[in-house]
């Protein structure tokens, strides 16, 4: 026993999962993720299978995870179907090759599907635990995610202990779950560190079936080094908005940040800390990334509220040796919370997101390669986009060595619109799409935007259908750059004499 509940081990606990079940897991990008279970069930899978028996389960976790969750139950054939967010390579596979069934979610929405029963009936949550009481307080460790939604639904809860996570995390945490419509109420945040909930999910003890003792690091990737491209793009992105503080339009004592997930989003929050013309801030986010910890340490990020701590085992032991330094720094909530639409709109985020590919318009393309192989997936970029104070997107003009231009005539997947989207910013220039029409948008974007290698294809593009309509697009040519792409593997060289209007 412990703390009253059954010891389990890791194969014991996922012998007692049947074949079509629904799983909730912990994780979030992947801070936090169950581990030692999924690779258990992944392994009672093949012997099912080799067994000639089917296994297979829906899994449903806060975003994405790691080896130990997508990787292993991928491999082993033992996902049915997944969402909302996912970023591993052999999980990829198998969604695009059609073997597994995904759909692409906006994270603030996960919680509150799983609530309304749009997803169907959950047996199990299966979720990892820095301490937990007798009387069923959970302290989840490094993410809350969609974690006490998966508690609450589900009929049963397997908990894993992780001893790499100090039990003096409690406190960290800030667990408040909206009701259902027509009962739900205002959400009481007015400013990012407003705690409003507990600090642990409390769920009916009878429902913890086991708890499964771990020691086991969080699977967080380290971050590229930055290289000329990321810091010139996060330099234009903090000196957009050190100039919009000078022009009125952002407070002297600023607003609090969103910052997307990756590589260039680290890279952006490096550049708004090392700018003189940006004042210390606060961050009400989804992800805590690395570049936010050394910003704390720097004294320019204040405070930081997230849905997860997605930092690399290096910076999570430094948080972890100097726990009570980041206490009133650090607040980690439901993803339903930090990414509420009332709650961005409300406390006025800038938000900063990363896109595959632009078109002329600030349509935005964040999940499908070429509009048909899925990265990762939509995540909370359209949370915030949509409700952000100010919304901008950024990208390297060019990919796979400047033979992709990520600005083309129209996106070949559509996950922000031009309504949503007010900046564009690449290594090139700042594109201010605010209060411009189609024709004054592409016109900017090409030329603050594009890469010159494709500007004056683009600019023909541009002069030839001008005059079409409000919007200067072509049917048959729109999509010209993509289909040369595929059949030359260059982008470049598009001859639009050959199309219609
Ligand atoms: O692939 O590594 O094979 O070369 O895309 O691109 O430049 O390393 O950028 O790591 O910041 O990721 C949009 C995917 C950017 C991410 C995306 C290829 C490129 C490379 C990665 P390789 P970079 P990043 C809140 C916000 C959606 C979710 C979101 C993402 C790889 O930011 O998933 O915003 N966003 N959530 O070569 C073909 C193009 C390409 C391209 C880039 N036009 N065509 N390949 N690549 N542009 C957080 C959460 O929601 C969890």
């Amino acid at each position: 026993m412990l703390y009253g509940y059954k010891k389990l081990t890791a194969a014991q606990a996922a012998d007692l999962v049947r074949d079509g079940e629904t799983i909730g897991f912990s994780g979030f990008t992947p801070a936090g993720a169950a581990k030692a279970v999924p690779t258990a069930l992944a392994a009672r899978a093949q012997q099912e299978h080799a067994a000639g028996r089917p296994f297979k389960i829906g899994v449903v976790t806060g975003a994405s995870t790691g080896p130990s969750l997508d990787g292993a139950l991928a491999k082993a054939a033992a996902i049915a179907w997944r969402t909302p967010y996912q970023s591993n390579a052999d999980l990829r596979k198998g969604i695009n090759s059609g073997a597994i069934r995904f759909f692409d979610m906006h994270l603030s929405m996960t919680p509150q599907a799983v609530n309304y029963g749009f997803l169907g009936k959950f047996q199990w949550a299966i979720v990892e635990a820095a301490d937990l009481t007798a009387d069923g307080e959970i302290v989840p460790s490094t993410s809350v995610g969609a974690s006490p939604t998966f508690c609450h639904v589900a009929d049963k809860i397997i908990v894993e202990l992780n001893r790499q996570h100090p039990k003096a995390l409690r406190g960290f945490h800030d667990i408040y779950e909206p009701v259902n419509p027509p009962h739900r109420l205002p959400i009481p945040i007015v400013k990012p560190s407003d705690r409003v909930g507990t600090p642990y999910i409390k769920v009916d003890p009878k429902k913890i079936v086991g708890v499964v003792e771990t020691d086991l690091p969080d699977e967080v990737k380290g971050f590229d080094a930055a290289d000329a491209v990321t810091d010139q793009i996060g330099q234009n992105v903090a000196d957009f908005l050190a100039a919009e503080v000078q022009a009125g339009r952002i407070p002297r004592e600023f607003l609090p940040i969103q910052s997307g997930v990756g590589n260039i989003a680290n890279a952006v929050l490096g550049s708004l800390g090392r700018h003189p013309g940006i004042p210390p801030f606060e961050m009400f986010t989804e992800v805590v990334q690395d570049a936010v910890i050394d910003l704390m340490r720097a004294g320019k990020v204040k405070f930081a509220t997230g849905t997860s701590l997605t930092v690399s085992g290096e910076k999570l032991r430094e948080l972890y040796a100097d726990l009570e330094f980041f206490r009133p720094r650090l607040l980690l909530r439901p993803q339903e919370i930090t990414n509420h639409p009332e709650l961005v709109r409300r406390l006025g985020i800038i938000t900063v997101n990363t896109a595959i590919e632009a078109d002329l318009f600030g349509n935005i393309n964040s999940t499908h390669v070429m509009g048909k192989n899925l990265m990762n997936g939509v995540g909370g970029s359209g949370d915030f986009t949509r409700n952000g104070y100010i919304s901008i997107f950024t990208c390297p003009s060019v990919a796979k060595g400047g033979k992709i231009s990520t600005i083309v005539p129209l996106v070949s997947h559509a996950d922000h619109n031009e309504h949503s989207v007010q900046v564009l910013i690449t290594e090139q220039g700042i594109a201010d799409l605010r209060c411009k029409t189609p024709e004054e948008r592409a016109a900017l974007i090409i030329e603050k935007c594009a890469h010159p290698d494709y500007r004056a294809q683009l600019q023909d593009y541009l002069e030839r259908y001008r005059r079409v309509g409000h919007v200067p697009q072509s049917l048959s040519a729109a999509f010209a750059m993509h289909e040369r792409f595929e059949a030359v593997g260059d982008m470049r060289g598009v001859e639009w004499n050959q199309f219609g209007n």
